[in-house]
């Protein structure tokens, strides 16, 4: 009882705090509405929810009846184990029981009677759920802890299979790794796969019972050893590649590789008193809902997350149906202190923050982009709301958005102007010389035909000579007996007889070929 209420005021700064609701009911400006966060559910002794399997068939001790010896008394072996009788049996399930006061229960297997065979084997635990642990794994032998044993963890129910620890009295003898220590390792090395050899060295089967996985001393990496910074903490698992994964599991699978052997060799003449005997199997955890909910219940024997955010399945790993408007993403604990639900959003709701203003009433998911976006918006609008105009539009500035006439025809003068595009007050680019807003008017000293070209000639200048008048500054048309652009020159300077006869047909010439050359420019 005592090493229950130590055990839970133990891990009460993991168990409560951050990240327990999921949603709740606040009053905005806009009135009462639900309020949504990133959550978790509890931490609870996972024992409770678990399958074992203990390999290989026959490990278990009792059936025939065996007797075994301890390590302290060696030649006293008046123990039985007998799984025929409910008082001498020791069947896997002791491991997960709750023990009443002063009674130990425990998982024993056969003992090392094949010696030089080693006695091998392998305690599986599933929960067919994935969890994360909050806390120390913690394994209690009695009668002596393993010399050496590997953890192994699985995260798709058992599918595939990886290291978790290594435990020796030698580890480089055992695994070839040097022995490390998790209070030795450091913010980038978190993670890391180590061999120790602080629970396999024989001190006494009495005094030293616990195998563990370091949870805690992991933990406090990142939060202090009070667990004063689980800003910090939180933050981490966040952006730390694999370091979520790392605490998180589906399965657990003890390889018991070499019994205690009581701090000396094998004593060929008496091997019963090389066995293994587990008594309890300690992994606190909470079920990993993908910070979608904050409960988790056990039905039909198996764990299942309550899933909020519109999210669904066991571990709320995807959108409900109906909510698929953008791809699922699991929460986040970013930004501290509430996180981001991330939810799942309705096609065309706005909590999907995909408002189109009543230009269109479908979005749609782009997948690369990981944006919610407007389809097929009308009224000249578009954008990832429709909230622009297309190109060819101006932006009515004294409309609302959701006004169907928001969006103006920019109507450039095609000739005038370079494109059709205009800026925001509905000014269009001009070529050179065109004018105004739309560009279908020339500036001064440019006439107009089929666009703005420089004016030839001025009627108040007087740019034609020899009489000529200016027509629609685009040419002069010269008296009889002058020619060029400004009537400049005369026609009949040497042979006046010629030039009066056809003098008609060099102006309608001379008007041809000035107009020719004007179209060219
Ligand atoms: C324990 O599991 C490992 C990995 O699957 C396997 O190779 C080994 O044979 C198992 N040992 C026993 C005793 O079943
Ligand atoms: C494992 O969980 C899934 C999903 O809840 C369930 O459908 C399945 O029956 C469970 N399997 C076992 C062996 O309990
Ligand atoms: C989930 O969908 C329901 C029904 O449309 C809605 O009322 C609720 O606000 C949604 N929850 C979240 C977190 O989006
Ligand atoms: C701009 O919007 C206002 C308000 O809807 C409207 O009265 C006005 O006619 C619009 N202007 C143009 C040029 O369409
Ligand atoms: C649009 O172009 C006109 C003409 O160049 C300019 O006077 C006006 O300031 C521009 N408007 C904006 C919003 O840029
Ligand atoms: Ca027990």
């Amino acid at each position: 009882m005592l090493y229950l209420v130590a055990f839970l005021l133990h891990c009460l700064p993991l168990a409560m705090g951050h990240y327990d609701i999921c949603k709740s009911w606040v009053t905005t400006d806009d009135g009462p509405s639900w309020e949504f966060y990133a959550c978790q559910p509890k931490a609870m002794r996972m024992k409770d929810y678990v399958t074992v399997k203990v390999d290989p068939p026959g490990i278990t001790c009792g059936d025939p009846p065996e007797r075994f010896c301890t390590h302290e008394n060696p030649y006293l072996c008046s123990d039985e184990c007998d799984a025929s009788t409910p008082d001498l049996a020791h069947p896997p399930k002791l491991m997960f029981d709750k023990e009443d006061e002063g009674l130990v229960t425990y998982w024993q297997s056969v003992t090392w009677s094949r010696y030089p065979e080693p006695l091998l084997a392998n305690i599986t635990l599933s929960w067919n759920k994935s969890i994360e642990l909050t806390d120390d794994i913690v394994v209690t032998f009695e009668y002596g802890r393993p010399t050496i044993m590997m953890l192994e963890k699985s995260l798709d129910n058992g599918r595939t299979w990886h290291p978790y620890q290594y435990y020796a009295d030698d580890c480089m003898e055992a695994f070839g790794m040097p022995a490390r220590r998790v209070r030795d390792l450091s913010t980038t090395s978190a993670n890391r796969i180590i061999c120790t050899e602080e629970y396999s060295r024989w001190v006494g089967s009495k005094k030293e019972k616990n195998v563990r996985l370091e949870v805690r001393d992991r933990f406090a990496i990142f939060a202090g050893q009070d667990f004063r910074n689980m800003d910090n903490l939180y933050t981490r698992l966040e952006s730390a590649k694999g370091l979520k994964d790392f605490f998180t599991v589906t399965d657990l699978r003890m390889r018991l590789l070499r019994p205690a052997l009581g701090g000396t060799y094998v004593q060929r003449e008496n091997l019963y008193k090389y066995f293994y005997a587990v008594s309890n199997i300690e992994v606190t955890g909470r079920c990993k809902c993908n910070l979608h909910a904050n409960l988790c219940s056990f039905k039909e024997g198996t764990l299942q997350c309550e899933c909020e955010h519109n999210t669904t399945g066991q571990d709320c790993g995807k959108c409900k149906k109906n909510f698929r408007t953008r791809s699922w993403r699991a929460g986040s604990y970013l930004p501290l202190p509430n996180g981001s639900p991330n939810a799942c959003a309705a096609a065309g709701s706005a909590f999907g923050n995909c408002e189109c203003y009543g230009h269109s009433n479908r979005c749609s998911y782009i997948d690369f982009l990981n944006v919610v976006t407007c389809v097929s918006c009308k009224h000249n609008t578009r954008g990832q709301h429709c909230q622009h105009c297309r190109l060819g539009f101006y932006r009515n500035g004294s409309a609302e958005l959701d006004d169907e006439n928001v969006c103006i025809e920019c109507n450039c003068n095609q000739i005038g102007s370079l494109h059709d595009r205009c800026n925001e007050t509905g000014y269009c680019e001009c070529r050179e010389g065109a004018a105004g807003p739309k560009c279908d008017d020339c500036l001064p000293n440019y006439y107009w035909r089929q666009g703005c070209f420089p004016n030839v000639c001025d009627e108040e200048l007087l740019i034609c000579q020899n009489g000529g008048t200016c027509y629609q500054n685009q040419r002069c048309i010269c008296p009889a007996g002058y020619q060029g652009i400004l009537c400049e020159q005369s026609k009949c300077d040497s042979d006046t007889k010629t030039c009066n006869s056809a003098s008609r047909t060099y102006l309608s010439l001379t008007t041809f070929l000035i107009g020719a050359l004007i179209l060219q420019l």
